[in-house]
């Protein structure tokens, strides 16, 4: 193992109460309704995907110029709440484990959708940690294609098969496998049904415990 990738939202923040916040703002304006499951549909998506997903529900129909605006606000709204965020945030054993694998030699990547990922890193103070942050802004193709975890491993100098990518959604799952990645998932085994091993979350996790694994 030479490299870690990480996942965003899910994996090292919760930020999908935020997404789901603004979300649902935006459906109820719309008039279509949105709830909790709901949301869970969307983790790992695309803010356009995500988007699709609420118009599709609600059979609403959008110009292109709608979808822009209706994107633009949902961020507003939703980065309001994530300016409020602060290092305290940060999911459990997160620092203690970026800060483990880089004592060690370990590089460490991000691999997410989010086009606010680097200020999300700042707000909760994990950003100097990262060797490489590939987000929503230098990718093309959405999960579970492996573009994002391709280019993070291009951009540590790592072949996919040296790097461990961590992941709480199924898209992303899928595309660490088909980038010929080791997936580790972040969540429940019944959900994550194709990824390498399962842990409910970065607690308990080291570089040693790590290393232990058989890839
Ligand atoms: P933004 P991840 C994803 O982050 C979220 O899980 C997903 O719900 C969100 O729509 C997507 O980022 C795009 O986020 O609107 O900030 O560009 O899990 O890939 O880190
Ligand atoms: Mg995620």
């Amino acid at each position: 193992m030479k490299a870690c990738i990480f996942d965003l939202d899910g994996v090292l923040v919760d930020t999908a109460k935020y997404h789901f916040i603004a979300w649902r703002r935006l459906a109820n304006e719309l008039g279509v309704d949105f709830n909790e499951h709901d949301n869970e549909q969307l983790k790992g998506l695309s803010r356009d995907a995500s988007l699709d997903v609420i118009l599709k529900k609600g059979g609403v129909s959008a110009t292109l110029e709608q979808r822009t605006e209706w994107m633009f606000n949902k961020n507003e709204w939703y980065l309001e709440l994530v300016h409020q965020m602060n290092s305290d945030e940060v999911l459990p054993n997160t620092k203690e484990l970026l800060a483990d694998l880089k004592a060690n030699g370990c590089k460490i990547a991000l691999g997410s959708a989010s086009k606010n990922a680097v200020l999300i890193l700042e707000r909760v103070d994990i950003y100097k940690y990262f060797d490489a942050i590939i987000d929503g802004t230098k990718t093309s193709k959405s999960k579970p294609d492996p573009e994002v975890f391709l280019l993070g491993a291009e951009s540590l100098g790592c072949k996919p098969e040296e790097c461990i990518v961590f992941e709480d959604a199924i898209s992303g799952v899928q595309a660490a496998k088909t980038g010929g990645f080791y997936a580790i998932g972040i969540g429940s085994e019944d959900v994550l049904t194709q990824a390498d091993i399962v842990f409910p979350s970065l607690e308990g996790l080291s570089f040693e415990k790590l290393n232990q694994i058989k890839f």
